[in-house]
């Protein structure tokens, strides 16, 4: 098998599989860049969809994918049907179980030292993931072992992706007039401190149409701050209006709807940073809602026989602890009802009066949750010193 030698080693490698939105690429971004500023030009990043990597990561747009350019200390490739490996990572990261083509293995297997093969799962809050944590699945063919490298809260297991000096930056952006007013001004989003700012990035809601009429007749003003994705469906619905484009800026009564671009990621924290309640989804931006330190509502990736309520479940149980009992119900109510969880009965619109109630509490809650998850090892920390230990034990 000849080996293309157009580039050496890179410490890192990680394959990317893009299942359906935008949370595979997202995490597997985040990751690649925060290794590659730990550890310029060692990060080598294959993606299978070009198109929703360029969404997320602009500059993507004007390399070719075949051509291994480097995109903020990145070399990014494409991943094709016609794979062919080239001198692999010290580090192979298949990321959320994508399967490494099998010329990849063969030429991993090849190496005088093969290289470290980490599987990076999903997040998740539940207890079992401590057990499975690191993991070996020896290949049943090839001197290859996989390990399973499980991110999460608990601080034996893998940690959250948290870059150096995302909290820094953050707060000079909040703090600074030139970053967190000028960016709602430039969007022309109200800047009175009494209205109550929202950012919403959800997969279809039904219910929330009765909770956008439940926000255009309430005493509080509400601007509602919606990057283009698949809820703008909903929120026209609730409008009663034809899907609005980016930019466009919807008024009912005391709520104002601005309906923003897409944007890379660095362009979603600063949204996260400027709004003062989050709705998010999935798992990168559930993530960066936590590092923002803002009250936030969880849509949860709806998952086949919904065990998806029992991971909800299980991050709400590890978030309550601290929470008094009245605000922490109306926190678990309003979440279950906007993942529609089977026994909670009520929707969301129901669940709100009680949940904005609780918002000023539930940002203290949120500032203390943030200090003590930061408190914790980053993901790239752990996962350097993990595979660094299995480079170290005899294999
Ligand atoms: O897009 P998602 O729903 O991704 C999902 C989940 O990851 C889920 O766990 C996985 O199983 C499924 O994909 C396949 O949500 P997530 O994880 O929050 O990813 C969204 C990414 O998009 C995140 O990196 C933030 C980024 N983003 C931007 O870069 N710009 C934007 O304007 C917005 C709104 C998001």
């Amino acid at each position: 098998m000849t080996v293309a030698a157009a580039s050496s080693r890179p410490e890192w490698e990680i394959f990317c599989q893009v299942v359906d939105n935008f949370g595979d690429i997202g995490v597997c971004w985040r990751l690649a860049r925060d290794l590659a500023a730990r550890k310029p030009g060692g990060v080598r990043l294959w993606v299978d969809d070009w198109a929703v990597l360029q969404q997320i990561c602009p500059p993507a747009a004007d390399v070719d994918p075949r051509a291994g350019s480097v995109v903020e200390g990145v070399e990014v490739r494409g991943w094709e049907e016609s794979f062919s490996p080239l001198a692999p990572g010290r580090i192979v990261v298949e990321a959320f179980a994508c399967e490494l083509p099998a010329s990849q293995l063969e030429v991993m297997a090849a190496q005088s030292s093969p290289p470290v093969w980490v599987n990076l799962e999903y997040l998740s809050a539940e207890a079992w993931v401590v057990g499975c944590h690191g993991m070996a699945s020896p290949h049943p063919r090839l001197p290859l072992v996989k390990y399973f490298f499980f991110p999460g809260f608990d601080p034996r297991v893998g940690g959250l992706l948290r870059e150096p000096c995302l909290l820094q930056r953050r707060d000079a952006f909040v703090k600074d007039p030139a970053g967190r007013l000028a960016w709602l001004r430039e969007r022309g989003v109200d800047i009175d401190p009494q209205t109550l700012r929202v950012s919403l990035f959800a997969y279809e809601q039904p219910g929330l149409g009765e909770l956008i009429s439940c926000w255009t007749t309430g005493a509080r003003r509400i601007s509602l701050l919606v990057p283009v994705s698949r809820v703008l469906a909903d929120v026209a619905a609730g409008l009663g209006c034809p899907a609005p484009e980016a930019g466009a800026h919807i008024r009912r009564g005391s709520l104002d709807v601005h309906v923003l671009p897409f944007t890379d990621q660095d362009g979603y924290d600063r949204l996260l940073w400027a709004s003062d309640l989050n709705f998010v989804r999935g798992e990168d931006s559930f993530v960066r809602a936590q590092w923002a330190a803002r009250p936030f509502v969880w849509q949860i990736y709806p998952q086949a026989d919904a065990v998806h309520h029992e991971k909800l479940d299980a991050f709400l149980a590890l978030h309550r602890p601290g929470l008094p009992a009245a605000t922490a119900d109306a926190h678990a109510a309003f979440w279950r009802a906007w993942n529609a969880c089977p026994g909670e009965g009520i929707r969301p619109a129901r669940a709100w009066p009680a949940f904005s109630e609780a918002l000023p509490v539930l940002a203290e809650h949120a500032r203390s949750w943030c200090v003590a998850q930061a408190a914790l090892p980053d993901l790239a920390d752990n996962l350097t010193k993990f595979c660094s230990h299995i480079r170290q034990s005899p294999r």
